[in-house]
C-alpha cells in the first residue's frame, strides 16, 4: 500500500546504524546495506506518524480509516472464502458470490487485474488491509528476524492520532487525536496516566506535539495553540489562537518556539 511516515535511524555506536521503517503492515530494521534485521508485524496499512526512539525502545502510532478495533473486519483466508462463496467454481469471487457486508467499498483497488473478479491475490490485497488494526506500540530494539511475540511489548487501540506522532518527554507519552483528545500513557506499560479533552481547541491536529520546559505544546489545524503543563496529570495552562491554518511541527531551537502558520513564520520566547 501506500504510508507516509519518516524512516528513522538508531545508532549503535560500535554496533553500527540500523534504518528503521515503518510501513504498511510491519516496521523493519535493515542494516545501513540494505539487508533486514528485524521486522514487527500488526501495524496499520496506511502510517503517517514517525517512530519516536528512547534507548532501546521505540514508540510508534499507526492510523487509517477502517482499522478501528470496532470497524475492522475479520476476514477469512481466500481458500476458505473459496470454499464457502466460489459458487460457480471458477476460483474468483465476485460481487454475487461475496456477502454483501463483506464487499469491499472500493472494489477498483483490490480488483489489481481490473477483470470484475478478485482472485487470491485481489483478496489478500483487500483482505490485509481490512483485518489490519490501527496502534500505538511499544518496541524494544536489538531483535533478528521477526520480533512481533518477544520485543513488541505493548499495544494501545483507543484515541489514536490520524498524523500527529506521539511526544516523549520526561517518562510520559502523549498522544493527541483529531477532536483534542489528549491521551498520556505510561512508556514501559502502555497504560493509561490520564486522558482528558481540550476544550478549547476540538479541532483536527496534523503538526506533532513538541516539548521544551515542563510544557507541552500542541497546534491544532485552524491554529489552536495548546500550551500544557507537562506530567502524568497534565493541565492546560493556556489556549491561544493564531488565526490561521497550521500543518507543520513546530521547531525548537535555543530558547525559541518556532511556529509556522499558513502565512506566517513565528518565534516564542521568553
Ligand atoms: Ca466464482
Ligand atoms: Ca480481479
Amino acid at each position: 500500500m501506500h504510508s507516509f511516515s519518516t524512516p528513522a535511524v538508531y545508532d549503535w555506536g560500535a554496533g553500527g546504524l540500523e534504518i528503521i521503517v515503518p510501513g504498511s503492515y510491519r516496521m523493519t530494521g535493515y542494516a545501513p546495506d540494505g539487508s533486514e534485521l528485524w521486522r514487527v508485524d500488526g501495524l496499520t496499512y496506511q502510517v503517517k506518524s514517525i517512530p519516536v526512539l528512547a534507548g532501546d525502545r521505540l514508540f510508534f502510532n499507526g492510523w487509517a480509516p477502517g482499522g478501528e478495533p470496532a470497524v475492522r473486519l475479520e476476514l477469512p483466508p481466500f481458500g476458505e472464502m473459496s470454499e464457502r462463496f466460489d459458487a460457480n467454481g471458477d476460483a474468483e469471487l465476485d460481487k454475487e458470490e461475496i456477502p454483501a457486508n463483506w464487499l469491499p467499498d472500493n472494489w477498483a483497488m483490490h480488483d489489481r487485474n481490473k477483470n470484475g473478479m478478485l482472485n487470491a491475490r485481489d483478496w489478500a490485497h483487500y483482505r490485509a488491509r481490512r483485518v489490519s488494526e490501527n496502534s500505538c506500540m511499544a518496541i524494544r530494539l536489538g531483535g533478528r528476524g521477526n520480533v512481533t511475540g518477544s520485543h513488541r511489548l505493548w499495544r494501545y487501540q483507543k484515541s489514536l492520532p490520524d498524523v500527529a506522532s506521539p511526544l516523549l518527554y520526561e517518562k510520559v507519552l502523549y498522544l493527541v487525536r483529531n477532536g483534542g483528545i489528549v491521551t498520556a500513557l505510561e512508556p514501559a506499560s502502555g497504560a493509561v496516566l490520564k486522558q482528558g479533552r481540550l476544550s478549547d481547541a476540538i479541532d483536527s491536529y496534523y503538526a506533532s506535539p513538541v516539548a521544551g520546559d515542563g510544557k507541552i505544546y500542541m497546534l491544532s489545524e485552524t491554529g489552536k495553540a495548546v500550551v500544557l503543563e507537562a506530567g502524568s496529570d497534565w493541565t492546560v495552562l493556556q489556549t491561544n489562537d493564531l488565526g490561521e491554518e497550521v500543518y507543520a511541527t513546530p521547531a525548537i531551537g535555543g530558547d525559541c518556539l518556532y511556529v509556522r502558520t499558513a502565512s506566517k513564520l513565528y518565534c516564542f520566547g521568553e
